[in-house]
Formats: C-alpha cells, sequence, structure tokens
C-alpha cells in the first residue's frame, strides 16, 4: 500500500513543469499568471528541494541500515551563499534517452523557458546564506560539499542566524553595516523540523546528590533558565551522486514552560519579556573576523550550539545499543576553531552526571572523538574566557574545566618535575588579572586527539609558537596539517561554466568527471604553448572581465568606471577578502597611490600619455570586502580607497591608464563574478599572518595568476603550481620577529617611494576636507613601529607589480601559458583531497555508497 504510493522525482520538462506549478499554486498560492521572478525561484527551489529530500531520506536510511562511522562538523559559521544553482550543478537526473544521468540544470533550465522564465533571472532571486565571516565559515561550506560528494557519513552542525554577516553599504566612501534580515521572504531551502527540540539550561548551581564534595562525583546541576533548540535541515548535494547529507541548524525558542510564579503574582508581561529574549540567542551573528571579543552572549551561542548539537549525536548513537566505549568507533566530532570547544566539556560532563562513568573512562572516550583546527596563530584571534563570566553562566561546566586541568597538570608535572614555568605555560587556566582566563585553545589540545593546522607554513608556526609546549607535552605526532581547498564544483563549474567547459573538452572529458578528480588537470600541461588553444583560453577570460565591468557598472548607478573598448588589455588586480591590517590592503591602495604620482610625475615632465602608458599600461585596481564594525583601522583603510578612486577616476589627464574600484558588499556570490575575472589577485599579507587563505586557491582555479608573499597556502600553490608561475615578494616569516624589534627600538627607515606616498596622504590630497582624516594609517608606520611591517616589503612590493606589467603588457602569449599551466596544476587544492586527508589521518571513517 505504501510503495504505491511512493513520492516520485521528476525526471523530466513534464514532472518539473507539474512540480513548479504545484508548488506556485498550492504551496505558494499564487497563479501563473501573476507568478513573478521572486515566486519563481521559490517554486524552482521547492521543486529542486522535493528532489534532494527524497535521496536525503534514502541517504538517511542506509547509513542508519549500515551504521558506520558518522563525521560531525561543528562550526559557528556556514557561508553558503545561493543553494539552487548549485542544487542543479550537483543533482542529475536521467538523461532524455535513458543512458545515464546528466546534470539537471539544463532541464530546469528548459523547462523555466517554456513557462516564460529565463533560469539567470530566477537564480538571481536568491539572497544569499550569509551565515559567516569569511575563510572559516566559507572552509566549512566547501567542506559539507566535498563530504557529500564522497559519500561520507557526515553531518554539519551550526546555528540558524536570523540575521547573517551584515550587508555593506559604501556612504561618502565610509562603511554602513545594514542588518542581513535573509529570512525576509522565507528560505525555501530550510526544513523546519518543530519535532526536534532539544531543552538547553543556563546559570543556576551544582548540586552533588551524594553529599560527596569531590567535584569528580556525578553532580547535578539545577539551572536557571531553560531555552529549546529546535532543528532546521538543509540539504547538501554530493556531485554526480545521490547522495545529500544534512547540514542542521538551531534556532532558539521560548521553552513551553510557563513560570507560574510570576503569572500568579501578575507579573505576565515580564514574564512573556524572558520567554523572547531567548530568541535572541540564534538573533545574530557576530561579525568580527580574527578577533576575539569576549561577549556574554557569545558565549550562550556557544552552549546552546554544542548542547543541543551533542544531544542530537548521542541520541543518534544510543538507537543503535552499543556500550559508551565503542562511542568513539561510531563518532567522530571536529571542531572548527575554538568555538565549538564547549563540546569537549559537555560530552564529559554527559558521560560523568548523566550516564555515571568513571572520570578517567570517560575523559578517554572524549578524547578519542574529538579533534580541533586551528585556524590562526594571532594573540588577538584566540579564545579567552574570563572564570567569572563563564562559571555564572555554565557553574558545572567550570568544575569540569578545574578538573581537566588538574589531571592535566598532574601529568606534566610527572614528565617534566621540576619545570614550574611550564606548567604555568600549559595551564588551561590563564593566571591573568584583573582575572582568570579560560584558554580555549588549550583546552581543545588536551580535550583532542589531534590538532592540525590549515597549511604547511601554519602548521609548523602553531608547533613552534603557540603551541610548543604542548609539542614538549605531547610529542609531535598529535599535531599535524591538512591544507585547506575549496571545492571545484562552486568554484570552478557555478563560477566559471566556460573555463570548465573548455577544460573538459581540452582534456576529452566533456561530462566533467574531473571535477571530481582534479589531478586529471595536469593534462592541460600539453596545450599551454597551443596558440588556438591560448586564443580560447584568453577569450574566456575576456567575456569574465565583461561580466565583471557589467557588475562594476550597475554599482556605479550604470555609469562605466572600466574602459570597454581596452578591457582586454586592461590589468584586473583585485584584492577581495576581509579588510584587515595584517591582510595588507593598506600597501595595495598606496602601491595604487604610487602609481598614480608617478603617472602624473612623468606628464609633468612632458611625457606623452603613450610614452607613460609604456611604464603604467592599463590596470584596473579591484577591492573588496567588509571590516569588522568595531575596526576604526580597516574602516579608515576602506575610506582611503575610496577616497583615491574619486581623484584617480576623475582624473582626466590620465586618461584611463588607472581605475580604483571598491566593490561594496563583498559576498560568495559577487565572489562568484569577480574571481573569474581576475588577471591578478593579492594575498600579501605579513610573513606567518595568514593561516592559509582559501580565495588564494580560488583564483589560481580559475586562471588567474597571483602577487603575493610567502605565506599561509602561497607555499604550496607556488610548489604545486611552479615558481616561474607565481609572482612572490617580500620577507619571509622566520625574520618577522627581528624586523619588529628593529622597528621598536631603532630609528625607521623608510624606504623613499613609500615616504612620498605617506606624505602626499598626509598633505591632504585624497581628504581636502579634513586633510589629517588618515593620519592613523600613517602614523602606524611612522610613529607606532609598523607592526605588519608594511615599510619593509614596499619595494620589493612595487618591484614586483613592475615585473608583472612586463610580463602581462610585454608578453601576453607567456603570462596565458602559466594561467593554463597553474590551472594544471591546481588539483592538490580540491576540498575532496582535504576531505580525504581529514578521513584517513583524523576522523578514521569510510564513505557510504549509494548502490548504483
Ligand atoms: C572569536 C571570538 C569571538 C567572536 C568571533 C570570533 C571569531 C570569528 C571568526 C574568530 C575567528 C573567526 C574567523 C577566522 C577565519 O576566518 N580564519 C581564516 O580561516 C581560513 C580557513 O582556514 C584561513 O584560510 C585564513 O587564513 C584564516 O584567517
Amino acid at each position: 500500500v505504501w510503495s504505491k504510493h511512493q513520492v516520485k522525482k521528476f525526471e523530466d520538462n513534464e514532472g518539473f513543469q507539474q512540480r513548479f506549478i504545484g508548488h506556485v499554486e498550492t504551496t505558494l498560492a499564487r497563479s501563473l499568471y501573476n507568478c513573478d521572478d521572486l515566486a519563481a525561484y521559490e517554486a524552482t527551489s521547492l521543486s529542486v528541494r522535493d528532489n534532494l529530500i527524497i535521496n536525503w531520506n534514502a541517504t538517511q536510511q542506509r547509513i542508519t541500515a549500515r551504521d558506520p562511522k558518522r563525521v560531525y562538523y561543528l562550526s559557528l559559521e556556514f557561508l553558503m551563499g545561493r543553494a539552487l544553482d548549485n542544487a542543479l550543478i550537483n543533482m542529475e537526473v536521467e538523461k532524455p534517452d535513458g543512458k545515464g544521468m546528466e546534470s539537471s540544470r539544463a532541464l530546469v533550465s528548459k523547462s523555466l523557458d517554456d513557462l516564460g522564465f529565463r533560469l539567470e533571472d530566477v537564480l538571481e532571486k536568491e539572497p544569499d546564506a550569509a551565515l559567516g565571516n569569511g575563510g572559516l565559515g566559507r572552509l566549512a561550506a566547501c567542506f559539507v560539499d566535498s563530504m557529500a560528494t564522497q559519500n561520507i557519513p557526515a553531518w554539519g552542525y551550526g546555528l540558524r542566524y536570523e540575521y547573517g554577516i551584515f550587508a555593506q553599504k559604501i556612504i561618502d566612501g565610509y562603511q554602513v553595516e545594514t542588518p542581513d534580515y535573509w529570512l525576509n521572504f522565507g528560505d525555501p531551502w530550510e526544513i523546519e523540523r518543530n519535532e526536534i527540540h532539544v531543552p538547553v539550561t543556563f546559570y543556576g548551581y551544582v548540586d552533588r546528590p551524594s553529599g560527596d564534595t569531590s567535584t569528580l562525583a556525578p553532580s547535578e546541576w539545577i539551572g536557571g533558565e531553560r531555552v529549546l533548540a529546535v532543528a532546521y535541515d538543509f540539504p547538501v548535494p554530493g556531485y554526480k551522486t545521490s547522495t545529500v547529507n544534512n547540514l542542521r541548524l538551531w534556532k532558539a525558542k521560548p521553552t513551553t514552560e510557563f513560570d507560574f510564579a510570576k503569572f500568579n503574582s501578575g507579573d505576565y508581561k515580564n514574564s512573556v519579556d524572558q520567554q523572547q529574549r531567548a530568541e535572541s540567542i540564534t538573533a545574530v551573528l557576530y561579525p568580527n573576523d580574527n578577533f576575539n571579543q569576549g561577549k556574554e552572549l557569545r558565549l550562550k551561542q556557544q552552549y546552546f550550539w554544542c548542547a543541543a548539537s551533542l544531544h542530537d549525536i548521542i541520541r543518534r548513537f544510543k538507537k543503535s545499543h552499543k556500550p559508551w566505549s565503542e562511542f568513539p568507533e561510531q563518532v567522530a566530532i571536529q571542531l572548527n576553531d575554538t568555538h565549538p570547544t564547549l563540546a569537549v566539556v559537555e560530552l564529559q560532563r554527559i558521560l560523568v552526571d548523566m550516564e555515571k562513568l568513571d572520570w578517567h573512562a570517560a575523559w578517554d572516550i572524549v578524547v578519542k572523538t574529538f579533534s580541533y583546527t586551528n585556524h590562526t596563530v594571532m594573540q588577538e584571534a584566540l579564545e579567552k574566557w574570563p572564570v567569572g563570566l563563564f562559571g555564572k553562566l555554565l557553574p558545572r561546566h567550570l568544575e569540569i574545566i578545574y578538573d581537566v586541568n588538574w589531571f592535566f597538570l598532574k601529568e606534566v608535572e610527572k614528565k617534566f618535575p621540576k619545570d614550574l614555568g611550564l606548567l604555568g605555560r600549559v595551564s588551561i587556566i590563564e593566571e591573568a588579572s584583573p582575572e582568570r582566563q579560560i584558554r580555549m585553545a588549550f583546552l581543545a589540545i588536551v580535550g583532542s586527539h589531534k590538532v592540525n593546522g590549515v597549511a604547511e607554513l601554519h602548521s609548523e608556526l602553531i608547533k613552534t609558537t603557540i603551541f610548543q609546549d604542548f609539542v614538549k607535552v605531547y610529542g609531535e605526532k598529535k599535531f599535524t596539517n591538512v591544507t585547506n581547498g575549496i571545492t571545484p564544483r562552486r568554484w570552478l563549474k557555478q563560477a566559471n561554466p566556460k573555463l570548465a567547459e573548455l577544460i573538459g573538452q581540452a582534456i576529452d572529458d566533456p561530462d566533467e568527471n574531473y571535477l571530481l578528480d582534479m589531478s586529471r588537470l595536469t593534462e592541460l600541461a600539453k596545450k599551454a604553448d597551443d596558440p588556438d588553444f591560448q586564443e580560447k583560453w584568453d577569450k574566456v577570460k575576456a567575456a569574465n572581465k565583461v561580466q565583471l565591468a557589467d557588475l562594476i557598472r550597475d554599482i556605479n548607478n550604470g555609469v562605466d568606471i572600466i574602459d570597454r573598448e581596452h578591457i582586454n588589455n586592461t590589468l584586473f588586480d583585485i584584492q577581495v577578502k576581509r579588510i584587515h591590517e595584517y591582510k595588507r590592503q593598506q600597501m595595495n591602495i598606496f602601491g595604487v597611490i604610487y602609481r598614480y604620482l608617478a603617472i602624473k610625475r612623468l606628464l609633468k615632465e612632458g611625457a606623452s600619455i603613450k610614452e607613460v602608458a609604456k611604464k603604467y599600461p592599463r590596470k584596473a585596481s579591484i577591492f573588496g570586502g567588509k571590516s569588522a564594525p568595531g575596526y576604526y583601522m580597516a574602516k579608515l583603510i576602506i575610506k582611503l580607497i575610496n577616497s583615491v578612486a574619486e581623484v584617480v577616476n576623475n582624473d582626466k589627464e590620465i586618461q584611463d591608464l588607472l581605475k580604483v574600484v571598491f566593490i561594496p558588499d563583498y559576498n560568495v556570490s559577487k565572489a562568484e563574478i569577480i574571481i573569474p575575472a581576475s588577471d591578478l589577485s593579492e594575498h600579501i599579507s605579513t610573513a606567518g599572518t595568514e593561516a592559509s587563505g582559501t580565495s588564494n586557491m580560488k583564483f589560481v582555479m580559475n586562471g588567474g595568476l597571483i602577487i603575493g608573499t610567502v605565506d599561509g597556502a602561497n607555499v604550496e600553490i607556488t610548489r604545486e603550481i611552479g615558481e616561474d608561475n607565481i609572482f612572490l615578494f617580500g620577507n619571509l616569516s622566520e625574520n618577522v620577529e627581528e624586523l619588529r624589534y628593529n622597528h621598536q627600538f631603532h630609528e625607521a627607515e623608510m624606504p623613499t617611494e613609500l615616504d612620498v606616498v605617506l606624505k602626499c596622504i598626509e598633505s591632504g590630497k585624497f581628504c581636502p576636507d579634513n586633510a589629517s582624516e588618515f593620519r592613523p594609517l600613517t602614523d602606524s608606520i611612522k610613529q607606532h613601529g609598523d607592526y605588519y611591517l608594511v615599510s619593509d616589503d614596499f619595494e620589493s612590493y612595487l618591484a614586483t607589480q613592475e615585473l608583472v606589467d612586463e610580463v602581462y603588457h610585454g608578453q601576453r602569449q607567456e603570462w596565458i601559458k602559466k594561467s593554463i599551466l597553474s590551472v594544471a596544476n591546481v588539483g592538490f587544492f580540491s576540498s575532496d583531497r582535504c576531505i580525504e586527508e581529514y578521513s584517513e589521518t583524523i576522523w578514521n571513517v569510510e564513505p557510504v555508497k549509494p548502490e548504483e
């Protein structure tokens, strides 16, 4: 009886259109005659989602039946971007001739055409799911894509923020933040699961029913505040597989219990208010990137999410009636930075207090279950919580942390009996004034069996700097490297379909199976010298640059900034990422100012524009990125870029030789347009500060060349693509300490090029109304020790930019060859490779493949 009513997936035009119209008329209660693009987007998404849910159900049933070890990826950020186009690319339908499967994109596009819609317009209606800040959040999104593609039984766990990262407006050159209420029209991709709800407790006090005074004994935490975590599920489809994994995001809701004491005392309004406050826990994503701001609500978010996720994971584990000792054979939990470290403590609490396991048996299970990824070595980003604030919110967890620390330090003392200094240095509790702090990174290390960095250089750095004492305690083996990667489905196929197709033709893989095995790109190398192929390659780039020029024109109220006529002769030099002093957008804009002044000087000396163009050929300097709302210096850098743009772009004398553009509101969907259009991108962080970087990989995968420092994954990119194909410059990380010391204690030497630039800024050239506006930026170099070493790298930066111009404008064929060879060797940076490494060396999990 049931099978007769089995829901069927759509597999052809007819089937899609039936579903589409069904959703328009019943789910949306509209008619096809007043269906606009937004409604068409919703109905298309719901129709595609129906197919995904059927595969999702099959995937979950398969996994329940086989009961393999599962991976849980805990991340406070999932920067997913848009879902529809990705689903259309990943999800397959049967080919019209019945011989095998193909991507569903063509089918849906055709069906929409027939109904009077254009897929491109429909796709544009989807708001980004911007539940992340930058690299760390986007990495989590790439990872869930790869885990689904590789049929790994994996779940992502995060928070369903009502407000994602703010939308950035630029007003008078300044960043202005506006709320991103992305759920305004409802989200067709989420499945609300009201039946899956977990109570989460805060505050209160600890009781030991046994009368035992030892905190190691099972204890009872009597909570003071309760909220409910409700599950929202998002399907994550793999590419060319029917596996659909799950991303579960929690929303905070008030409990339905009512405080009768308050109610009876006539305090009805107050008790409703308190319930409302529950929802504030998941209201907003903290917009800090690489900066720790110790706010109580942030800690509340972290515990709320960890408690709900662990509860869910344990409920699933208990279904198979295995003993607790087997938990680590069934469950691997990856901590995306220290943000979910409370999960370590929560599991220990559940095992000791609720399941009554012996402390040490419990701790053994905990350590085998967790592993921790570190994403930064910068002090200001490391999470610490004052014990006072922590103990008030989570009194039992604080006790547990003290006990974990006690046993840990005892172990250290046994190994290194006379080293008192060491004990203080590795203690999870920092004896700081005015108050003790919990060092979350140390807790994560002690609570995990593996700790990894995100690029080779970074993984070495954590072993020799912030975690060096832990290497001494645990040995090298606990610390490992997994170099980051990106999903080629979104960052090649979806962002750059023309290039993906050209590659498919070139390596004789028209079905684009290479997107599952990016090592096959090496076959492209054979074509690197082929002039016909070079021309095709160049044409794709040119078309992508036109698309970006269109975007820039739209931003500029319909007025072109980029000269269309010379577009293929204009070097698009792009730096898009969060604005941060360590990423050195200030050095980039100083370089632009230097170039502008040099052009002006030549003209003044009587050179013709043609002669000037020989030395400083056409270039568009393109920036994008958000600053944290409270980050004064980063906001000033944005203002400077816009002020320079204003002057340069309106200077008729230089005749379009130089353009400066700041693209507002950089996000995933804009990145998909910007990245494929780059000739050159900038990854110029102070050596040793950028853990990995992932946009560097995205640019290379799209045939852009890189100018960069010897930092993060740039090092391995160089190794993979060859040092002839990348423009490296600047000081090395091993010299940073000494250089900083020199700035502190010796008279700074200012290179004349930089001196000229800083003086020009100080003259008020870019801020005539407020001549000292940019003083904090110039002072940070001249007066405050130049912490990011701009003055040390500026000359080699400029020299390398000159080299870039020579190759791009003087040896275009060489340039294109470098571009092709780079793509040929970028395969290593697929997040599929990355997930394989995690699966084998950290998680010990295997794929569960759907039956063929
Ligand atoms: C911490 C405490 C309180 C509030 C916020 C935070 C917070 C939030 C976000 C701390 C850090 C982040 C994000 C860090 C991040 O994106 N790091 C980047 O991770 C990428 C993926 O590994 C790397 O490629 C980048 O190099 C690294 O900067």
